[in-house]
């Protein structure tokens, strides 16, 4: 998929259907997703300014536009609420607020049925596309992790699952069978040693799935997209304020949510480096990232978890290998590209990642076995967890 573009009178026009304090004046695209079109409109009211964030959902991928805003309305309302429960006196910088439509809507339909919201915008923030440091990295996951924390007591009922199977591995390995079977464009030839790599690592997707079948872990309100870029930081002092994408939000595994930022914040390389054998786990940014979701986590992990936690890591990367070079195969119609050859660049990627992460396996689990064993003893000293 290629980006498509937007004029601005068009989308002055959109903003212009939302219940906004002023006219708006301005829009700029904002962003890197690979689905939805992101934009901040800037409105004004005489003297005073206002931004917003605009988005356009993209109805191929997120097919019932409702459910989407239903489950994030619902989220955002539960995770405001346990914001305000705990005493904290910045609630609008730490959770996102949907700005309605001016017919009292969560959203907007245009004339040929594009679905569009807007939040207000958090200010003084910034997302970051790759960590920096390991600071940034601990920062991410303790906001994801507590993000988690705050919807545990959310029963998984409550959310629709707006996207059906959208991390179940077997059906995504399925469905890559499906495009190599068909491979409609013609490049399962010159894709022949991912495919085999891909495909005889297929026993990575059974390792969340049969602990699910067997009860040893629990589906619950999970985020599905946890890309360190879905964080906003404080511009000046740089704490984790709010965790933003809500599209995917949606039952799921707290392992899935663990695991896909691993792939995304301990990966050395950038998601599309032409150079796959850049991207290598960074075992320090894994024990940072450990860390911090045990701190927001507020509890100790299950041993099923921390049994998992790897191995989530890996089924993550694997998932989304895997769903680069589906697309690559099916002639690039899910993930945006802004070049030739990017999906397999992002596939070739995340092999490589996958790679280095078997290579490091004992390495991880001995990250994991410590940072279990100093959260303990934090919890045992008496400091509070899940800040
Ligand atoms: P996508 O990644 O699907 O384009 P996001 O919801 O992640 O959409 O938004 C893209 C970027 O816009 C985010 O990474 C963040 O930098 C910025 N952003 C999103 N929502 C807000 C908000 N409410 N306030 C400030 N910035 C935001
Ligand atoms: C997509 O929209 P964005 O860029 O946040 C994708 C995720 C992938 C991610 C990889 C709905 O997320 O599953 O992990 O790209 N979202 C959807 O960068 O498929
Ligand atoms: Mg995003």
């Amino acid at each position: 998929m290629t980006r498509t573009i937007w004029p601005e009178a068009e989308l002055l026009g959109i903003a212009r259907s939302f219940d906004l304090p002023g006219t708006p004046r301005g829009v700029r695209p904002l962003g890197s997703g690979h689905i939805n079109d992101t934009f901040r409109v800037v409105s004004g009211r005489g003297p005073r300014t206002f931004s917003h964030i605009l988005q356009r959902l993209n109805t191929n991928v997120f097919a019932n536009p409702e459910a989407v805003m239903a489950n994030i309305a619902r989220v955002t309302e539960h995770v405001r609420a346990s914001l305000v429960a705990e005493g904290r006196t910045d609630v609008a910088r730490r959770c996102l607020s949907l700005v309605p439509s001016r017919d009292g809507k969560a959203f907007f339909r245009d004339a040929t049925g594009g679905a569009w919201r807007v939040y207000e915008e958090i200010r003084g923030a910034l997302s970051v596309d790759r960590v920096e440091n390991l600071g940034q990295a601990r920062e991410a996951a303790r906001a994801f992790s507590g993000f988690s924390r705050r919807l545990s007591d959310l029963p998984v009922s409550a959310l629709s699952e707006t996207i059906p199977a959208f991390h179940d591995t077997r059906s995504r390995f399925a469905a890559f069978l499906a495009a190599l079977q068909q491979d409609p464009v013609g490049r399962a030839r010159e894709t022949a040693s991912e495919i085999e790599a891909f495909a005889k690592r297929e026993p990575l997707a059974a390792c969340l799935e049969d602990p699910l079948a067997r009860g040893l872990i629990e589906r619950q309100a999970a985020h599905n997209d946890t890309k360190v870029n879905n964080i906003l930081f404080d511009a000046t002092s740089g704490e984790a304020l709010a965790v933003v994408d809500l599209d995917t939000v949606m039952p799921g595994l707290f392992l899935h949510d663990f695991g896909d930022l691993v792939r995304s914040a301990a990966n050395s390389a950038r998601e599309d480096e032409t150079e796959p054998s850049k991207a290598v786990l960074s075992e320090p940014v894994f024990s940072a990232l450990v860390e911090g979701t045990l701190e927001g986590l507020g509890r100790p992990l299950r041993d099923a978890e921390r049994g998992l936690l790897v191995s989530s890591a890996m089924v993550l990367t694997f998932e989304l290998g895997l769903r680069f070079l589906t697309d690559y195969l099916l002639g690039d119609t899910y993930f945006r590209t802004n070049r030739q050859g990017q999906n397999l660049d992002r596939a070739r990627v995340h092999l490589s990642l996958l790679m280095s992460m078997e290579d490091r396996r004992d390495a991880l689990e001995a990250a994991v076995e410590k940072a279990s064993v100093d959260a303990l003893a934090f919890d045992v000293s008496g400091e509070r967890r899940g800040r």
